[in-house]
């Protein structure tokens, strides 16, 4: 009995192996013996059943990915010459349904087999599972002395992801991501089978997006004329996004976080750019939030709802709502006037009302709400019920999220965000270490479970999935590659996968997993994404 359930073990190790470059694993393979070779520079994929522009194009692409691609596993000059016991025929892709929805909902489950005689079938109840199925086929390509082969042929995948949003977070405000290094990563993305980019578009620090119904925003905003999205790159990186199964949800964060709306209408802020103790009124400089008094705030945020609805075309939207300070209402002048005409009234009321306020206007434009987690604090805000709350405080406060009944995005800090481990940009943010020290390896990101201390299905049902964050203090374009990846892939296989087994050994299974990520790492160099180094390439010649 011991000797059958070992072997069955060693069978589950050597088939993991088998796949050793595909990231992330798919939930159930079988692999063979053989391998087949791409034998010319042409490669057949058709579609049997639904098809539209989006999976022709992911179809174009794949073809040219596949062809242009030679990964080799790192460190190969020592591999034997493959040999081929047959040659890839075509590439048959079927869907089941012509629903091109991305939300909640979408299916994105597929299977993928690969058979002896180079026939290669790909299944999927939707477009964005037949680009999952093609995502993985990509990976499964390694080439060996200038020729293409998939190895352990017959292979058997079924696969689908856990959760259903494994999100990443790019702040457009604190630095500028030009419209190119935002597609580089939704493209790294997609190689990951992500599919949520929350951008965090807009903060204090500057306004970087055309605003019809006030072009003050961008013109005084932004950081230059050359640094602001109009409506037209906003819906290029959007429909980009969906041609690769990757929703966008934009983040306009208010009333917080909002110092940059100043610089066109200060007449609308409360406690702007306080100095210098601007750390009673702001998590960070300059100071500013919306001065939630003012029907001209309200119009404004009423204005930004219904102008950036219709933009962002996903329905959720993110109102942000983290780290207000009431101590910059509390020292308002209109505030401080208001409250002496009226008695019944405090700072949290007028807040509260505020709030209500912006949920109304997402109603009217037909959107769910989405926000940070400080909006329930305090019982200030009370979202609708529908509303999708982000967790980034601590890992707790996931379970005090689902058990007010809300839907959650896990963001806990000390796992999920990757700017951390830098040190301080400001000489007066120093106290040893600042904001979110230490950096946090992949290992670490990965052995983060959601669901810690939630055993109840319906609570569990409430996590829909997790989010990396790269707040962009001290990052922009030049090192994003190297800050996200491959560390938000260790995210993205935590999210497609389901989390590690808590009561393993941890280190055990990172140390498992370690190969593959480098292996990820090596391909995505391989694709244009500068990600950063995981290990001495020393490992790979001295596996185990
Ligand atoms: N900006 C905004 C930030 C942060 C948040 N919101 C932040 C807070 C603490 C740490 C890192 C980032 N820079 N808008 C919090 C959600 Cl440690």
């Amino acid at each position: 009995m011991v000797k059958i359930s070992s072997l069955l073990i060693l069978g589950a190790a050597i088939a993991q192996q088998a796949l050793a470059s595909v990231w992330p694993i798919p939930k159930v393979f079988t692999t063979g013996c053989t391998n087949i070779d791409l034998p010319s520079s042409c490669l057949k994929i058709t579609v049997d059943g639904c098809s539209n522009d989006i999976l022709d194009r992911a179809i174009d692409r794949y073809k040219e990915l596949i062809l242009n691609e030679h990964f080799k596993p790192p460190l190969d000059y020592n591999v034997a010459p493959l040999q081929a016991s047959g040659s890839v025929q075509g590439v048959t892709i079927t869907v089941a349904t012509k629903n091109i929805n991305l939300d909640l909902q979408t299916d994105e489950s597929y299977t993928l087999t690969v058979s002896q005689n180079g026939t290669i079938a790909i299944n999927a109840q939707s477009t964005f599972g037949a680009i999952r199925g093609l995502e993985t086929l990509s990976q499964l390509f390694i080439s060996n002395q200038g020729r293409k082969f998939i190895k352990n042929v017959p292979i058997n995948i079924q696969d689908s992801p856990v959760f259903k949003y494994r999100g990443l977070m790019l702040d457009t405000s604190r630095n500028f991501y030009s419209i190119a290094s935002i597609k580089r990563t939704i493209d790294a993305m997609s190689y990951s089978k992500m599919n949520v980019l929350h951008w965090h578009i807009v903060d204090s620090h500057s306004w970087p997006v055309e605003a019809k119904f006030d072009p003050r925003l961008s013109a005084l905003g932004a950081y230059g004329p050359d640094m602001v999205y109009t409506h037209k790159d906003v819906t290029d990186i959007i429909n980009y996004a969906r041609d690769r199964g990757i929703r966008v949800i934009p983040e306009f964060d208010i009333p917080g976080h909002t110092y940059a709306v100043g610089l066109s209408d200060p007449n609308i802020m409360s406690c702007l750019d306080v100095q210098p103790n601007w750390n009673e009124y702001a998590a960070e400089p300059p100071s500013g939030q919306l001065n939630i008094i003012k029907p001209g705030a309200r119009n404004f945020a009423k204005n930004l709802v219904a102008e950036y609805s219709s933009l962002f075309t996903d329905k959720i939207f993110h109102v942000g709502g983290d780290e207000v300070n009431l101590n910059c209402w509390e020292k308002d002048p209109d505030i401080k006037a208001h409250l002496a005409q009226n008695s019944t009234d405090t700072v949290e009321s007028i807040l509260s009302r505020f709030y209500a306020n912006i949920y109304a206007n997402l109603k009217v434009n037909n959107k769910t709400g989405m926000c940070w987690e400080e909006s329930l604090l305090e019982g200030i805000a009370n979202p609708p019920k529908d509303t999708i709350v982000q967790a980034w405080l601590d890992e707790a406060s996931v379970v005090s999220i689902v058990k007010k009944g809300y839907r959650v995005v896990a963001s806990p800090y000390k796992y999920m965000y990757l700017d951390c481990g830098r040190g301080p940009w400001l000489s007066n943010l120093y106290n040893g270490t600042s904001w979110c020290d230490p950096f946090k390896f992949w290992g670490h990101i990965y052995s983060y479970n959601p669901y810690v201390n939630i055993t109840i299905p319906e609570e569990k049902a409430l996590v829909l999935g997790g989010e990396v964050v790269l707040w962009s203090e001290q990052s922009d374009e030049v090192v994003v590659d190297q800050l996200l990846w491959p560390r938000a892939a260790a995210a993205a296989e935590l999210y497609w996968k389901g989390p590690v087994d808590e009561k393993a050994d941890m280190n055990k299974q990172i140390e498992n997993v370690s190969p593959r990520i480098n292996e990820f790492r090596f391909r995505l160099l391989g694709r244009g994404i500068s990600a950063e180094p995981t290990q001495p390439l020393w490992c790979v010649r001295n596996p185990g």
